[in-house]
Formats: C-alpha cells, structure tokens, sequence
C-alpha cells in the first residue's frame, strides 16, 4: 500500500505499538509563540524611535528657536557660522559694554571641531566658542568713535577670509 490515502489512514490510526510523534496537548509551538513577541519587539522600538526622535526635534527646535532671540537679560543675540558673524556690524556709544548671546550653529564635523573666535587686538578679546553652543560674553566699546574690526582667526582662513569679520561701530 503505498497510496496518499492508505499512508493517511495509516498515519491517523498507527498500528498497536508504533509510537505517536504529536506533541501533547497544551506544549508549546515555538514557531507560532514568537510572531507575537517580534511584533510586541517591532512595536516598542517604533515607540521607542518616535519617543527618541521627538526628543531629539524637541531639543534641536530649542535649541534653533533661540537663535535670533536670547533669554539673557539685556544681551543681544549674534550668531556665527562658516558664513561669518550675523550681525556683522555691532553699534555701541562710547565705553559701553555690550553683552552678546553669542551662538554657534556649526556642527562639530566642520573644520577646526566647528570651533569659531572672536578676536580683536584693538579691543583687547580673544573668545572661543565650541561647536553647536552658545555662551554669554562682554565686547567694551572703546572711547574713540569709529569702526573696530573683529574677526574669527579658527576657520576658512580666518582674519585673511573676508568673510569672518564684524565691525563694532562706536557712535560719535
Ligand atoms: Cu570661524
């Protein structure tokens, strides 16, 4: 006998003594027990990456808001990138201390870690500022009216490339 039909009857009804392979009732079927748990794993990563990457705009929408605005009382804000100072020109009167939320859009992959300065020996500063940072400093305008030239020494060139340099413009 070697029909489908006689190896069914066969496999349904074993002759006395053959050993049945089927699992008892209530064993577990490993390949069916662990679809469930890969969508429950697929599902918290999804979770898991909407939560991270909301963190991440969260922190970068802060963080970029801010960049034309300052929460530094009495500062205004200036930015720097490889593109230069924005603003550039900076006015003061006479002797008057300006304080500057100075940012710095540049990702650290940028030349120099992203670094730029602000340096000036006419006005006596020589500041730094990280990559994707920002930092509170002091610019003291000097007596004499007239245009002071600062510039970022760390990136592009620095004082050579036209583009790195603000003017403080001190009011007569
Ligand atoms: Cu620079």
């Amino acid at each position: 006998m070697t029909t489908r039909a006689a190896k069914r009857a066969h496999a349904q009804n074993p002759a006395p003594g053959e050993i049945r392979t089927a699992r008892p009732r209530g064993a577990a079927r490993p390949s069916e027990h662990s679809r469930p748990s890969k969508l429950r794993v697929a599902a918290f990563l999804a979770v898991a990456a909407l939560v991270i990457g909301g963190g991440i705009y969260l922190a970068g929408s802060v963080f970029m808001g801010q960049r034309d605005k300052t929460t530094v009382n009495g500062a205004m804000a200036v930015g720097v990138s490889m593109d230069g100072f924005d603003p550039a020109t900076l006015n003061a009167k006479p002797g008057q201390t300006l304080t500057l939320d100075w940012w710095n859009q540049d990702a650290p992959m940028h030349l120099t870690n992203g670094v730029h300065t602000l340096v000036s020996d006419k006005l006596n500063v020589r500041l730094e500022l990280p990559a994707q940072s920002r930092r509170t400093v002091t610019l003291t305008a000097p007596m004499t009216p007239g245009d002071y030239d600062f510039w970022c020494d760390s990136c592009c060139g620095g004082k050579d490339n036209p583009k790195m340099h603000g003017t403080l413009h001190v009011e007569a």
